[in-house]
């Protein structure tokens, strides 16, 4: 069973489109979640915020690997993968201020976002609910005869749910075409992997089911996407699921009221000085001189600008009127 360590990954050949492409899609959600840690503080967002900053690779990656049409459930830490799927900035940080103009009319908030046209089922509150809901959505596609494949992101905490294990069962069962991504962060609120999981290298969590899986270092982009790539081939050629752990890291506490105490500034600082995933294409840019300083420049102006616009609309959209209390409730 293919079931093998981060270092023995290949890295493609990129073209210098693509890189800027990963670039500008990874600074596009460190500059919004920036900008919403920012509006959260000044009061504008309410309730729970869970930012993505620091994991942009892992969605930035797999997405590349994703064909129109493939699928998508997360947890609350769901901001990036709106925005790495092509959802509207303007809509997503509107949703956050709970305006009208958000994705849900401004009545779900940052954990409850969905997308029917970009196929992106949520946002989960409860930790480990989308795990099954991935497999249902691989479920359907089987069940019509399509090649799409599902993805379902989690977290390591989210790992030791039992309802994970359930999902792994049937979804091996019946070879369904989803893609478990492990999210390894390295925490799950203030507890480490090292203190919660008796085995910490979750990716051979699915070998007693038939699952294949493998690590790969999460703060690169082009290894998530070529593990991405082989992971969509496995699941579109009929052999059932597969899991991606990706080895990852958020800079940021678990949720905007964490002070992150459970760990140290060096530690956080020393990721953030050498292994960034944005650092990181930065440098191939200019070094593989796929890029000149100039152009970088001119990607960073347009993204503050795409964000600053988002800002602008989740201050100006007017709140729910009082009777949409009642709407959306039920399906019709
Ligand atoms: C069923 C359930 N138990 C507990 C919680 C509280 N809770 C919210 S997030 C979280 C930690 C999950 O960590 P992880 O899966 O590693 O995801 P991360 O936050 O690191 O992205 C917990 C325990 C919850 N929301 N749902
Ligand atoms: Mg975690």
């Amino acid at each position: 069973m293919a079931t093998k360590s981060a270092k023995s990954a290949k890295k493609p050949n990129v073209s210098s489109e693509e890189l800027m492409e990963h670039y500008r899609q990874m600074l596009l959600i460190r500059r919004f979640e920036e900008k919403a840690g920012q509006l959260y503080g000044m009061g504008l967002i309410g309730g729970f915020c869970h930012l993505y900053i620091g994991q942009e690779a892992v969605v930035v990656g797999l997405e590349a690997a994703a064909d129109e049409g493939d699928k998508r459930v997360t947890s609350y830490r769901d901001h990036g993968h709106m925005l790495a799927c092509g959802m509207d900035p303007n809509g997503v940080m509107a949703e956050l201020t709970g305006r009208e103009g958000g994705y849900s009319k401004g009545k779900g908030g940052s954990m409850h976002m969905f997308s029917k046209e970009k196929h992106f089922y949520g946002g989960h509150g409860i930790v480990g609910a989308q795990v099954p809901i991935g497999a249902g959505l691989a479920f359907a596609d089987k069940y019509l005869g399509n090649d799409r494949v599902s993805f379902a992101y989690f977290g390591d905490g989210a790992a030791n749910q039992g309802q994970v294990y359930e999902t792994f069962n049937m979804a091996s069962l019946w070879e369904l075409p989803v893609i478990f991504v492990i999210e390894n962060n390295q925490y799950a609120m203030g507890t480490s992997v090292q203190r919660a999981s008796k085995t910490p290298d979750i990716y051979t969590r699915g070998l007693g089911f038939g699952i294949p899986g493998e690590a790969v270092d999460g703060m690169d982009v082009l290894a998530v996407k070529a593990a991405g790539e082989k992971a969509v081939a496995h699941c579109r050629a009929g052999k059932g699921p597969y899991i991606l752990e990706m080895k990852t890291y958020r800079y940021r506490g678990h949720s905007m009221s964490d002070p992150a105490k459970y760990r140290t500034r060096d530690e956080v600082q020393k990721m953030r000085e050498e292994r960034d995933c944005i650092e990181q294409v930065r440098d191939m840019l200019l070094t593989g001189r796929h890029a000149s300083e100039d152009e970088l420049k001119a990607i960073d102006k347009d993204i503050k600008a795409i964000v600053n616009e988002s800002a602008e609309f989740a201050k100006t959209s007017p709140e729910p009127a009082l009777d949409e209390l009642w709407t959306d409730i039920y399906a019709d």
